[in-house]
């Protein structure tokens, strides 16, 4: 079986259980002899009632620096490895232009091809369910090939927007003006969501988009079908 995502999402996942097992480590070794002292050395009538004097120890000092500072160092560094990775795109990735705007997504492929997906609710607005990614309309699906690194260059028309890939857990922000980018790669075909994470209006919850994940000879073939005939002047249905 091979795995749904390739990096950069793994990485994500190995970092995050990286940090959350330190998180951990440290609430224990902080929390319970808190917990522990709390009780010992808590009020009683008659006992320890006068000031004590604190006895230093250089060597408790000494290791409380020491072993925070490489626990840090070990963070910043291994942190910072793995952002290089997710930040740069390997040199075979398909370059996918997306301009966010209020409030949907354009995507321009490298031959001009355009797909324009906007106000897709993800719920179903009868039954109040939520959608799978595969109900809406594959007229509106931004085709990617599988097995591929794709790189996301991404700008807004409006305001500040965020473009995330919801299975890949990349996010960047697409702002007006500049041009941002980030990578991801899906190993499975489906349908995937794409959702703005940046709150930026009142329809920010109908700026979801969906990828298509298909083989790649699937995807040539869809590539080169011309220019789609959707566009924002059309209505989308669901
Ligand atoms: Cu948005």
């Amino acid at each position: 079986m091979k795995e749904i995502l390739a990096y950069p999402a793994n990485y994500w996942q190995t970092m995050y259980e990286i940090w959350l097992f330190i998180s951990v480590v440290i609430y224990l070794v902080v929390f319970l002899p808190a917990a522990y002292f709390l009780i010992k050395y808590r009020y009683r009538k008659g006992v320890n009632e006068k000031a004590q004097e604190v006895k230093e120890s250089k060597a408790l000092e000494v290791l409380w620096t020491i072993i925070p500072t490489i626990v840090v160092i070990y963070l910043a560094t291994h942190s910072f490895a793995f952002y290089r990775i997710q930040r740069n795109a390997p040199e075979n990735a398909l370059e996918i232009k997306v301009t966010a705007f209020m409030w949907g997504w354009e995507f321009e492929y490298p031959n001009g091809k355009k797909v324009y997906s906007f106000f897709n609710s993800v719920v179903n607005p009868e039954t109040n369910v939520y959608l799978k990614p595969e109900e809406v309309n594959d007229m509106f699906k931004a085709y990617i090939p599988e097995d591929t690194p794709i790189k996301v260059l991404c700008t807004s028309r409006d305001v500040i927007h965020s473009f995330y890939v919801h299975p890949a857990k990349v996010t960047e922000d697409c702002v007006p003006g500049r041009i941002t980018h980030l990578w991801f790669q899906i190993n499975q075909q489906g349908d995937y969501w794409v959702f703005c994470r940046e709150y930026c209006g009142t329809q920010h919850s109908k700026m979801a988009a969906v990828l298509k994940v298909v083989p790649k000879g699937e995807f040539e073939k869809w590539l080169n079908q011309g220019v789609q005939s959707n566009n924002p002047s059309d209505k989308q249905n669901l």
